[in-house]
């Protein structure tokens, strides 16, 4: 049985944490103060971990202060110098990389590989951003007119916001912060108020390279309630973006407050995730990707399985063995050797699980695995559930942060793409099959509606390369890889006379002699 105790004092003597950890970073740590504390719990067994300080409206004002002037500098650095420092950056991560790892797992609840994983994605982006840095490129265009270039550039937008949530609490600060940063923004962070100690951790590991490298203070990090420091932020002008991942009813409200002052947002919202497993597909495939997509993280990812639609020529074989997995899986502290299952993040958490099954079986769900707590007293641990679930049932169609899955049965494809798009949400998606007709009218204007699409491979666990996010109630956004570095910058068309007269465009004349 793991020490938590043990694995906490070593990670924190390896990264310079304490008992009492200040949480406002702006260049500085500012000193810690007890007032409004937050106490980092431990969801494995109600430890605490230690407490972290948060800002003081001063203190937010400061700090923000502080990345717009080091936005100044900063933002007409060369961008591959700016490269080199994100690259140090993630070679300080990667030599941290067990101790962070250990304090996500402690803080968020996950499984170690799962904790080191997600300071892999940091590092992952932080290399990426890198290469990116010589790669902001822009498009030429031919101008109609002589003597004229016509171009597009982007130039950097200004600080930004990020508000991260509990379940990835800084690999998400990472796909946006460190490509901000390449293309030259300052960045202020408000992570989850669960998240708070890995988040000082993280800071922690940068501040000493920020400081290293003489680096202006482009990183702040603001711990504080959402009610506070996040409303701060969205009503903020200095904020030229907000990333906001969370869920859509505060996503909704931070739109229409970021958009009133015309400002940009990033919006990662909720998923309800759907594979499609066809008769077609390598069934152990299947098995091994939806059995990660719903069961990781205890289904806690904005990526996780929640729905599957299995053909009826296979349903009876398929679930057998998917039941067989669920009761084989073993569930525990995270901490242990052979645990895939974790706690879930707290007390909240398991009234909504709790609630989430009981409306199923109120709307015709029929429970095939699971449904039950197992522990809410010393850590929230939960059965992993699977319910046989009808399109009617409403409850389907919402995302609750826990491991339900539903099960749908098809006929034809038609009906197995209904089924899966029926629903508000559009992050990520999946089938599972051999066929190429099937893969590509998932792949077409008809499949998939999701921002993620996913052939023979779980709705979880996308690589930072591609971009991430989702349509409809996901709320659109996208970031980390392929092109999401452009809405850090702002484009910037530009026309360039190196003639000696002023022809105009569209053969308009306004002759002035
Ligand atoms: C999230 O849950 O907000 O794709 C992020 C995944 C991870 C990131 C999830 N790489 O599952």
């Amino acid at each position: 049985m793991a020490d938590i105790k043990k694995i906490r004092n070593d990670a924190f003597k390896a990264l310079g944490l304490t008992q009492e950890n200040s949480g406002v970073y702006n260049g500085k740590w500012v000193e810690y103060n007890k007032e409004n504390a937050l106490d980092s719990i431990s969801p494995i067994d109600g430890t605490l971990l230690g407490s972290v300080s948060t800002a003081s409206p001063n203190d937010y004002d400061k700090s923000i202060k502080i990345i717009e002037k080091a936005f100044l500098e900063w933002s007409v650095t060369p961008a591959p110098t700016r490269g080199n420092i994100i690259r140090k950056i993630s070679r300080s991560l990667e030599e941290q990389k067990a101790n962070l790892g250990k304090i996500v797992s402690l803080e968020a609840g996950k499984v170690i590989s799962e904790g080191e994983g997600e300071i892999q994605e940091m590092i992952d982006v932080g290399y990426f951003a890198s290469g990116l840095s010589r790669q902001l490129y822009g498009s030429m265009m031919v101008s109609e007119r002589p003597l004229h270039r016509l171009y597009d550039q982007y130039v950097p937008l200004g600080p930004i916001g990020i508000i991260s949530a509990f379940n990835f609490p800084t690999a998400v600060w990472s796909w946006n912060s460190l490509i901000a940063a390449v293309t030259g923004d300052t960045s202020i962070w408000k992570p989850s108020s669960k998240g708070s100690l890995a988040a000082v951790a993280v800071m922690k590991v940068i501040a000493k390279v920020i400081e290293e490298e003489s680096v202006p203070p482009i990183f702040a990090l603001v711990n504080g309630r959402g009610s506070k420091i996040g409303e701060l932020m969205i009503s903020d002008k200095r904020l030229k973006l907000i990333s906001f991942t969370g869920s859509v009813k505060t996503g909704k409200r931070i739109s229409t407050v970021v958009s009133g002052r015309l400002g940009r947002t990033l919006l990662e919202l909720g998923g309800n995730n759907c594979a499609i497993v066809s008769e077609k597909a390598d069934m152990n495939m299947a098995l091994k990707g939806v059995a990660f997509g719903a069961l990781a993280t205890t289904g806690q990812r904005c990526t996780s399985t929640r729905r599957i639609v299995v053909n009826s020529k296979i349903y009876d074989e398929f679930l057998s063995k998917l039941i067989s997995i669920y009761k084989t899986t073993q569930i525990g502290n995270p901490l242990d050797k052979g645990i895939l299952v974790g706690p879930l993040i707290d007390n909240n958490a398991i009234s909504n699980y709790e609630q989430a099954i009981q409306t199923a079986i109120n709307q015709g769900g029929k429970i095939l695995y699971g449904g039950k707590v197992l522990s809410r007293e010393k850590g929230y641990y939960v059965q992993p559930t699977l319910i046989e679930a009808r399109e009617d049932m409403y409850i389907t169609m919402e995302e609750t942060f826990a491991p339900i899955l539903y099960v749908f049965k098809y006929n034809t494809m038609l009906e197995a793409m209904k089924i899966h798009n029926d629903v508000p949400q559009g992050l990520a998606s999946a089938i599972f099959t051999n066929d190429l007709k099937e893969e590509e009218y998932f792949l077409s204007a008809r499949g998939s509606d999701c921002g993620i699409a996913n052939i023979n491979t779980s709705t979880a666990g996308a690589e930072i390369g591609g971009a991430f996010g989702g349509e409809k109630d996901t709320g659109g956004g996208r970031e980390s890889g392929s092109d999401a570095w452009k809405l850090y910058m702002r484009r910037q068309t530009v026309t360039k006379n190196y003639g000696d007269d002023v022809p105009l465009s569209q053969g308009v004349t306004f002759d002035i002699d």
